[in-house]
């Protein structure tokens, strides 16, 4: 079972984090990438795929041509969790 973040580890972990920001209504947490093109914005996101599906955990996303807006939150959890902080680590790396 996987738990949200108590708010107690969101006030340590969130500033940790480069670019993201809270998304108060589905609890989750957002950023938005820039490319070249399309090219360079849908090589990350097949990088990002092969991260997420190793993790057993998968971004909410939108892709037009050089912007890939993504949205992390834990649906088994119904909001944010540990798991969406390392996704968020892992695609940054
Ligand atoms: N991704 C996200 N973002 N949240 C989840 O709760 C989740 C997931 N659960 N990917 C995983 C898959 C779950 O459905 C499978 C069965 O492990």
């Amino acid at each position: 079972m996987v738990e949200k973040l108590t708010p107690a580890e969101r006030e340590r972990l969130l500033p940790t984090l480069e670019g993201w920001e809270i998304d108060v209504e589905r609890d989750g947490i957002r950023k938005s990438y820039r490319f070249a093109d399309f090219t360079q914005a849908f090589g990350f996101m097949a990088r990002v795929a092969l991260l997420a599906e190793k993790a057993d955990h998968h971004p909410e996303w939108f892709n037009v041509y050089n912007r890939v807006d993504i949205l992390l939150t834990t649906h088994d959890a119904g909001g944010l969790s540990m798991r969406d902080i390392d996704l968020a680590n892992a695609i940054d790396q």
